[in-house]
């Protein structure tokens, strides 16, 4: 089901001719709006977090069908960092995707089974999952095994993806080596965070993740074709 489910994202990309996935990271919905209708053109997708419906004043339907109305029918991923024992993983999972997200976003530390849990919801509703393999934040304990074991279960369970940093390259190229190259890779760490599109796709990425360079620049169109453009040519094949 996670291959039919990256075969069917891979397609939505090429169609849209765009590699890059806007974290509509902010709490004004009329920015909200304007930002993702001005940037439609130039993504493949759009993250939000479980905490956006309601700080913008809606229910989950009703962001997910306003977002989709705006950005031109794109998916829409949810950065629920799903992280709990197998039984409350998947109560989350399947809340959240019953209620029209496309994807979600889980961790990965907590081990196979609570994976294996978020991987069976998804599957009945046939969602996609991205595992977090190693986070962009400065500091963080994914240490060189943790990451090696996540990336074993990334590759077990046959997830959509995993989401690992775009501002840490030889991380992101080893976590590339560990998955092979059907498991998607999303990378978030671009711009904001200190981390380089070009270098980061070199490294091993097929998806950017970017939020606060578009979110937060004067012409969010601009910026996001920009982006678009450096990341063009580099769809994955699979
Ligand atoms: P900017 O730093 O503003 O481009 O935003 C990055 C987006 O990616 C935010 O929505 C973060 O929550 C998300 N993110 C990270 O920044 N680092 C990670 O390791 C993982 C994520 C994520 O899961 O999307």
């Amino acid at each position: 089901m996670q291959a039919e489910f990256r075969r069917a994202f891979i397609e939505n990309a090429r169609r849209r001719g765009s590699n890059l996935i806007l974290a509509l990271d902010t709490t004004d919905w009329n920015k909200a709006q304007r930002v993702l209708a001005e940037a439609a053109d130039n993504i493949t997708a759009v993250k939000v977090h479980p905490e956006h419906a309601d700080i913008w004043g809606f229910s989950h339907e009703s962001a997910i069908l306003t977002l989709k109305r705006l950005g031109n029918g794109v998916p829409v991923i949810l950065d629920a960092k799903i992280a709990d024992i197998d039984k409350n993983n998947a109560m989350k999972t399947e809340y959240y995707l019953t209620k029209g997200y496309d994807a979600i976003i889980s961790h990965g530390f907590q081990g196979e089974k609570a994976v294996e849990a978020v991987l069976a919801s998804a599957n009945k509703l046939k969602k996609g999952v991205f595992l977090l393999a190693a986070m962009s934040s400065p500091g963080h304990m994914f240490k060189k095994e943790v990451v090696e074991e996540i990336a074993a279960i990334a590759n077990k369970l046959d997830v959509a993806g995993v989401i690992a940093p775009g501002n840490q390259y030889d991380l992101l190229s080893s976590i590339r080596k560990l998955v092979g190259e059907n498991i998607l890779i999303l990378s978030p760490g671009i711009g904001a965070q200190g981390g380089d599109a070009e270098k980061a796709f070199k490294a091993g990425a097929n998806f950017a993740i970017v939020g606060r360079s578009i979110v937060d620049s004067a012409n969010p169109a601009e910026e996001s074709l920009k982006l678009k453009n450096v990341l063009g040519g580099n769809m994955p094949l699979c």
